[in-house]
């Protein structure tokens, strides 16, 4: 690193600080270029992206039949709005539905609004068809769940950051504890719509729940005609090793909401799918978003999917993901207290006097890896899905170098 460049990278984060509002503390690091696996700074300097920006670039950085389906399509055609049609939208819709065997999609953009569509579903549903009293409908939803920043979502977080200061908040969401079906029995009612949960909860720091609780879930939310939402944003295509999650279980939900991947990190694109006809409870004028479902994104995101599979990121994620969390397993540091996770969405958590998951990943940036820090003492590990044998070794190498 010379000075005139540290200068560059330097003047960069002076200005966001003065003209951007603080609500990030990023590491220091200035990315300007990407590809694959791979990120530089404005210095010049490589690094590989342990993060994919929260799983959204499963497909790597700046793949290129993804940006080469977006250049085409950003030069014929990017907003119709819903007004009127577009020729992107059906075959979207039919190769979605058809890769995540969904009789049903419904676009939008961020993943927030995926969630707060499935809520609006789930209530209508519930008062249209379930019979749910006017204004009573009843949402499960768990506790340490991350599900966006909307108002209504924060409201039902149970992170005092994350809600803190934001309130009053929308009525009608009940917490119970993630992994415990019988709480989840316990507490629905005859006016309960829905239950909403992560099948891997990442921000809380990549916890797998008990085997056997999303069957269990399933069977209650069937058994008690409760809609079962699952938030797939993070875990989905392809991330823990299969398309969805929920296969590990071989369960299906009546929401699946997917967002991030689903446009290999080129434009917001999010989707709620639905296994019933659920989604028909939405009539002209109901629901709706200016970009959701718009050309560019469509077009983006078939070829997000068309990768995904063709070049069998899914298979690869689940046999280089097992290998990578061997190696962080078999690391010999007595600051690791677990290493957890499944496919490529995985977790190192240091014992609390470790000297914390935040230092950890400083030191690991100085190595040209990185990684962000969940909560003082984790730290997760989600590199793109397209990752080698050699460069999880290389991965491993570095943690074990700092860890230990
Ligand atoms: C940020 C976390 C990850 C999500 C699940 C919905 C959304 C997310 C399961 C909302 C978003 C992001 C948002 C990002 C940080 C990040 C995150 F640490 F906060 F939890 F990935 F681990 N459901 N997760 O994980 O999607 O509206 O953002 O498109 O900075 O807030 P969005």
């Amino acid at each position: 690193m010379n000075d005139i460049s540290l200068s560059r990278a330097a003047r960069l984060i002076d200005v966001e600080a003065r003209f951007g509002a603080k609500n990030y503390k990023p590491l220091d690091v200035v990315l300007s270029r990407g590809e694959g696996v791979y990120v530089w700074d404005v210095d010049g300097r490589r690094y590989m992206d342990c993060l994919s920006a929260y799983s959204a670039v499963n497909q790597g950085h700046c793949h290129p039949r993804i940006l080469a389906a977006m250049t085409e399509q950003a030069g014929r055609l990017t907003l119709t709005s819903r007004a009127f049609r577009n020729d992107q939208l059906a075959p979207f819709y039919e190769e979605l539905c058809a890769l995540t065997n969904s009789h049903k999609a419904l676009p939008m953009n961020s993943g927030a609004e995926a969630v707060e569509t499935a809520l609006k579903v789930a209530r209508k549903w519930g008062y249209e068809v379930k019979g749910v009293p006017a204004g009573q409908a009843e949402i499960i939803v768990v506790a340490d769940n991350f599900h966006g920043r909307t108002v209504a979502i924060v409201g039902f977080s149970t992170d005092p950051q994350a809600r803190g200061g934001f309130g009053p908040f929308a009525p009608g969401f009940h917490t119970v504890p993630y992994g415990d079906s019988v709480a989840l029995e316990g507490t629905i009612t005859p006016n309960t719509v829905a239950f909403l949960v992560e099948p891997i909860q990442g921000e809380a720091g990549v916890i797998i729940a008990p085997a056997g609780y999303l069957k269990r879930v399933r069977e209650l939310c069937t058994a008690h005609n409760v809609i079962l939402i699952l938030d797939e944003i993070q875990t989905g295509l392809g991330r823990t090793g299969k398309l969805l999650a929920e296969e590990h279980e071989g369960i299906e939900a009546d929401l699946t909401l997917v967002g991030k991947a689903l446009s290999g990190g080129f434009y917001p694109v999010s989707a709620v799918l639905s296994n019933t006809e659920v989604m028909d409870v939405l009539h002209p004028g109901e629901h709706g978003s200016t970009f959701g479902g718009n050309p560019l994104a469509c077009a983006v995101a078939r070829m997000a999917l068309k990768v995904l599979v063709e070049e069998g990121m899914v298979e690869n994620a689940a046999r280089v993901g097992a290998r990578l969390q061997a190696d962080l397993a078999g690391i010999p540091a007595s600051t690791v207290k677990e290493v957890r996770g499944r496919g490529l969405m995985l977790a190192v958590e240091l014992h609390a006097d470790a000297g914390g998951a935040r230092r950890v990943c400083e030191a690991l940036r100085a190595r040209g890896l990185l990684a962000k820090e969940t909560h003082d003492h984790t730290i997760r590990i989600a590199p793109p899905l397209i990752l080698t044998d050699a460069q999880a070794d290389w991965i491993a190498e570095q943690f074990s170098a700092v860890l230990r």
